[in-house]
């Protein structure tokens, strides 16, 4: 099965729709957990406006303590075939594993969205090997402690951005091509790495890959305004709509129709202003 890429010649905000197929993620946890749920939402995010869909079958919520590759495959692969062809747009699997990452690109996922930024060798290998793109993301630490002390000595900005431009490096001299990098919101930061980033996300563009950003419902919301995650609507298309006027290309939600809609205005309030 060809590799599905994404259209990042649109010259429009693309939209990255989440799917949790785990019960314990920290906004949606337990919602999709059927493989019937799971496919009928996948669709309907493509029908909402999904330009990708990314499905994660381990939740990488702040102490989360993450399940075996066997428990993964048996939450992802179900749905998978039932989806990889009905859908129209790329599929991305959100995994750290590479037997996980080769079984999904085997049932023909097209990117691999790995939150630990392909430092398993193996994990660039499976990816290479199958032509497939990479979502490159930056943490500091693992889940389980990541929000312990989060510290960067140098600038969180520059600190990332010598990363991720390490990271894309790697990646292209194993023959990944499509490329598309993300800062890592919410994963070992404090709530003022998280504003320096997204204020700062222009500093990336020199890179010259696509940024992804994932702010939908992430715990800097409710510090900033006390909410539940399902209730952070609001907060996260500000910070999706702050994101793309930075520089964001991708941004990655869970609530699809809402972002297609607000980054539709964003985008054409950022062309009447770039025309000015
Ligand atoms: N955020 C989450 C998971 N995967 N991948 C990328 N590239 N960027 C992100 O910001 C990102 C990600 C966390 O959100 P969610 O998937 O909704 O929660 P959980 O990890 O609890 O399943």
């Amino acid at each position: 099965m060809p590799v599905k890429k994404l259209d990042h010649k649109s010259g429009r905000t693309l939209i990255c729709g989440v799917l949790n197929i785990t019960p314990d993620s920290f906004s949606d946890g337990g919602r999709y957990l059927s493989p019937e749920a799971a496919a009928e939402r996948a669709l309907e995010l493509e029908a909402q406006g999904a330009d990708l869909i990314d499905i994660g079958a381990e939740s990488s919520r702040p102490g989360s303590a993450g399940v075996s590759a066997a428990e993964e495959l048996a939450r992802l692969l179900g749905p998978l075939r039932a989806i990889v062809k009905k859908l129209r747009v790329p599929v991305s699997i959100d995994t750290c594993k590479p037997e996980v990452a080769a079984a999904c690109l085997a049932e023909g996922a097209d990117l691999i969205n790995d939150i630990t930024s392909f430092t398993d060798e193996n994990m660039i290998r499976v990816t290479a090997a199958a032509g497939a793109g990479a979502i490159v993301m930056h943490m500091q630490g693992r889940p389980r402690d990541m929000q312990a002390a989060p510290a960067y000595a140098g600038g969180v900005v520059p600190e990332i951005h010598a990363f991720l431009a390490e990271r894309a490096a790697a990646l292209k001299r194993a023959g990944v091509n499509d490329i598309i990098l993300d800062p890592g919101i919410g994963f070992g930061k404090t709530l003022q790495d998280n504003l320096d980033l997204m204020a700062g996300l222009a500093r990336f563009k020199d890179l010259g890959l696509p940024l992804l950003v994932g702010v939908s419902r992430k715990s800097f919301i409710g510090a900033l305004f006390p909410s539940e995650p399902a209730a952070r609507l609001p907060g996260t298309i500000a910070a999706c709509t702050v994101c793309v006027m930075n520089g964001a290309d991708i941004v990655r939600v869970h609530d699809v129709r809402e972002a297609a809609q607000a980054m539709a205005v964003a985008d054409a309030l950022k062309k009447a202003g770039a025309a000015k």
